[in-house]
């Protein structure tokens, strides 16, 4: 399997993240990637590949053109204010306010973002524009028929990343660019499926209205967990996108068993769709010791889940998301890497 995979994640490094109150080192860093080419190494699996560079193009095919514009200069337009943290923001246009687009950075910080444990540091948005330059290298692979799966190791995540909102750790939707990508490549179909722990908000806002784009996501009730205010399952698209978008909500403590009624139903849907590719969304946080997260898989679980999804046999991008439980995220990774792969 090509793993596609660039060194230049490291320019996302930001040193603050707002949890339980407190300004902690973020969970999601650097050493996260370091740990999952470790296991790669390890266990001598696949071959990485340096991602090609593509243009804002991409991008502006799921993206709003004023949130890149903004994203692209929001670290040199908070360092101009002379503010000595690293980028956050403060108010958001809640209920019953205005939906203006302020023009101080603090404001149009709130604007932009949906969360507010996602610092923007120095070098965040060169890395998000390097992190999806990996998935788009990953769709020309898989849709180019150079390779029937292919492994996206972005950093980083993407999907919180919305229309027009960051947060979640995701700056740029890197499976809703891929995605799209493998559409405008040719495909008629693309099924995304995400298995993260969280739901993918920002790629179910992309593809909402659409009835080309089919989304799954099986994550932690959004009563209980991030991102709280998406993922429930009457969400089911609008208009012409009715129907395509299903969502599993499960409980705290939900182990594999359960969770895995839910990979199977999401399975069957897709199947039911009918893609010509399938982008997988894999977030390693659904692991019992993960942080910041409460289902309860274990190691073997992510090869069984690799199976399941592999019996889809479709054209496949697994586009790496979340997970933070450090010394085991390689070891998940690569064990639902071999599932899927059949190795
Ligand atoms: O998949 N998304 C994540 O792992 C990030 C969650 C951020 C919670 N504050
Ligand atoms: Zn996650």
């Amino acid at each position: 399997m090509k793993i596609i995979y660039s060194e230049e994640h490291r320019l996302r490094d930001s040193k603050t993240e707002l949890f339980g109150g407190e300004l902690v080192q973020p969970f999601e860093r650097p050493s996260r990637m370091d740990l999952i080419l470790k296991q790669i190494d390890l266990r001598s699996y696949g071959e990485i590949v340096e991602p090609v560079s593509f243009g804002l193009d991409e991008v502006l095919r799921v993206h709003d053109a004023g949130y890149v514009e903004f994203m692209a200069g929001a670290w040199e337009e908070w360092v101009a204010t002379g503010y000595k943290g690293e980028a956050m923001p403060t108010c958001w246009p809640a209920r019953r306010m205005s939906d203006k687009i302020p023009t101080f950075v603090e404001g149009k910080l709130g604007y932009y973002s949906l969360a507010t444990e996602t610092s923007i540091s120095e070098g965040t948005w060169e890395a998000a524009l390097v992190s999806k330059d990996v998935a788009l290298t990953g769709a020309k692979i898989v849709g180019s028929g150079q390779e029937r799966i292919a492994f996206a190791l972005c950093r980083p995540p993407g999907h919180h990343a919305a229309i027009d909102m960051y947060g979640g750790y995701c700056f740029i939707n890197n499976a809703a660019v891929a995605a799209q990508s493998l559409r405008d490549q040719g495909a008629k179909k693309v099924a995304i499926l995400d298995v993260d722990f969280h739901h993918g908000n920002g790629t179910q806002d992309i593809f909402y209205a659409r009835d080309d784009v089919f989304f799954a996501s099986l994550h932690g009730d959004p009563a209980d967990a991030f991102p709280h205010f998406l993922g429930y399952a009457d969400e089911t698209g609008s208009g012409a996108g009715e129907g395509f978008t299903q969502n599993y909500p499960f409980a705290p403590g939900t182990g594999f068993e359960e969770w895995r009624i839910g990979l199977g139903d999401a399975i069957k849907r897709i199947e039911a769709f009918g893609p010509d590719a399938l982008v997988v969304s894999l977030g390693t946080d659904t692991y019992k010791e993960d942080p910041i997260s409460f289902f309860k898989l274990d190691h073997e679980d992510f090869t069984v889940m690799g199976q399941d999804i592999a019996k889809l046999n479709k054209p496949t991008l697994v586009v790496m998301e979340g997970g933070y439980a450090i010394d085991d995220i390689g070891i998940n990774t690569v064990n639902f890497l071999s599932g899927i792969e059949g190795s």
